[in-house]
C-alpha cells in the first residue's frame, strides 16, 4: 500500500486530494497546523480514513517528525497563506509560510527520506503582469503581489533540489481552480454564496473589486489529479494546469445571477477597498504539456463550475434556515 503526506489538508485541495487518493488505496497522512476552533469542515466526511499529524510549515522540526512518523512514499505540499490580497497586509508572514515553507519541507524530506516524490503547489499567479499569452511552463514570471513573489522563490527552490540533489519533485503550476469548498473570500465562492443569499432574501447587495480580471477558471475535483500524476511520471518535471479559457469577474458574476432568475446589475456594487495594490490583469494556461504528457484533461465547464457552486450554496442555506 502506497502512503503520501498531505500539507493543507485542510484546504480545498487537501480535501479533494485526499479524497483522491484514498479511492487509490493510499495510506493518506495530513499535516494539520493548531486552530483554536476546528476547522475540520472539509474533511469531515472522511476524517475516520486519514490520519492527521500536527506540524506547521514554518517548524521544520514538526516537519521532520511528520515524515518520520508517516514514512510517505509521496508528499504534496499544499500549505500555504493562499490568499493573495492578504498578502499585502501580510507580506513577512507570507514570504514566510508560503516561499521559506517549501525549502523547510524539502530539507525535512533530504534529511530523513530523500527518495519522497515530492509536489509542490506553483501557481499561475507567478507570470503575474502579461508577458505572453497564454501561459506554459517557458513563460517567464513576474509576479505581482508578495503572494506570487513567494510562489516563484518556492518553484524555483523545488527545481533547484530537483538538479542540486536529484530529488523527485514536481512543480504544478495551477491556474485557478474552484470548488463548494473553496474559501469565502475567494471571488467565485463570495459572488455564488451571495446570489444564493439574495436569491433568498438573505442580502441585497454584493460588493467586489476590480470586474475587469480575466482568469483560468477549472474545477479543483479535476486539478487534484494532475498533481498525483506528476508524481506517477518516470521523471520530474513541471507542468502548467489549466483549462485553456479565460473569463472576467463580470462574466462569472453575469452567468451566476443569471442562473437563478436575476439580473446582476441591480445587487453589484463596486467598492475601491477591494482593488489590489498591483492586480494581475488575465490569466490564460496552455494545458497542452500536461494533456500530451499526463493525459490529462479539464472535465468541468466554467458554466457547470458556477452552477455546482450555486447549487450547492442554496442547499447548504436551505438546510440551516
Ligand atoms: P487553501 O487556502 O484552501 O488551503 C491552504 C491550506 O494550508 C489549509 O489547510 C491551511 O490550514 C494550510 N496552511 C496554511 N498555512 C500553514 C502553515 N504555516 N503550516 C501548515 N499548514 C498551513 O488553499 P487551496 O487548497 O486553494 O490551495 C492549495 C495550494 O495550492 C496552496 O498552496 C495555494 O497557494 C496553491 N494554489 C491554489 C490554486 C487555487 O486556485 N486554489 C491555484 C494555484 C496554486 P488551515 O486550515 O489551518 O488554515
Ligand atoms: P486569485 O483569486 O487572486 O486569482 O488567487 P481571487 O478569487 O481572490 O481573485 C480573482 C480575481 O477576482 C478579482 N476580484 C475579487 N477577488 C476577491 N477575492 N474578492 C472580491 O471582492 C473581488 N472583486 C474582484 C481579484 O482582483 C482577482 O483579479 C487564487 C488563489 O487560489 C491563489 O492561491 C492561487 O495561486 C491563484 O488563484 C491561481
Amino acid at each position: 500500500m502506497k502512503s503520501a503526506l498531505i500539507t493543507g489538508i485542510t484546504g480545498q485541495d487537501g480535501s479533494y486530494l485526499a479524497e483522491f487518493l484514498l479511492e487509490k488505496g493510499y495510506k493518506v497522512y495530513g499535516l494539520k497546523r493548531r486552530s483554536a476552533i476546528p476547522n475540520l469542515e472539509n474533511i469531515h466526511h472522511i476524517i475516520d480514513k486519514v490520519t492527521l499529524i500536527p506540524g506547521d510549515l514554518l517548524d521544520l522540526s514538526s516537519l521532520i517528525q511528520a515524515i518520520k512518523l508517516a514514512n510517505p512514499d509521496e508528499v504534496y505540499n499544499l500549505a500555504a497563506q493562499s490568499f493573495v490580497a492578504e498578502s499585502w497586509p501580510e507580506a513577512i508572514y507570507t514570504s514566510k509560510a508560503t516561499g521559506l515553507g517549501v525549502i523547510n519541507m524539502l530539507e525535512a524530506i533530504r534529511l530523513t527520506k530523500p527518495d519522497i516524490r515530492f509536489y509542490q503547489a506553483s501557481s499561475s499567479e507567478m507570470f503575474g503582469k502579461v508577458v505572453e499569452i497564454p501561459q506554459k511552463e517557458t513563460t517567464p514570471f513576474y509576479p505581482r503581489s508578495p503572494y506570487a513573489a513567494a510562489k516563484v522563490y518556492g518553484h524555483w527552490i523545488t527545481v533547484n533540489y530537483r538538479e542540486s540533489y536529484h530529488m523527485f519533485a514536481c512543480s504544478g503550476i495551477l491556474f485557478n481552480h474552484e470548488s463548494p469548498r473553496r474559501g469565502m473570500e475567494f471571488v467565485t465562492r463570495k459572488v455564488t454564496n451571495a446570489v444564493a443569499k439574495i436569491k433568498l432574501g438573505l442580502q441585497d447587495e454584493l460588493k467586489l473589486g476590480n470586474l475587469d480580471a480575466k482568469r483560468d477558471w477549472g474545477f479543483a475535483g479535476d486539478y487534484v489529479k494532475a498533481m498525483w500524476l506528476m508524481l506517477q511520471q518516470e521523471k520530474p518535471d513541471d507542468f502548467v494546469v489549466a483549462t485553456g479559457e479565460t473569463h472576467s469577474v463580470r462574466e462569472l458574476v453575469e452567468i451566476a445571477f443569471r442562473y437563478v432568475g436575476l439580473d446582476w446589475k441591480n445587487y453589484v456594487v463596486q467598492d475601491p477597498a477591494l482593488f489590489r495594490p498591483a492586480e494581475v490583469d488575465i490569466l490564460l494556461g496552455d494545458p497542452k504539456k500536461a494533456k500530451e504528457q499526463l493525459g490529462w484533461k479539464p472535465e468541468v465547464s466554467f458554466e457547470q463550475l458556477i452552477h455546482m457552486m450555486v447549487d450547492s450554496e442554496l442547499k447548504k442555506l436551505k438546510k440551516t434556515s
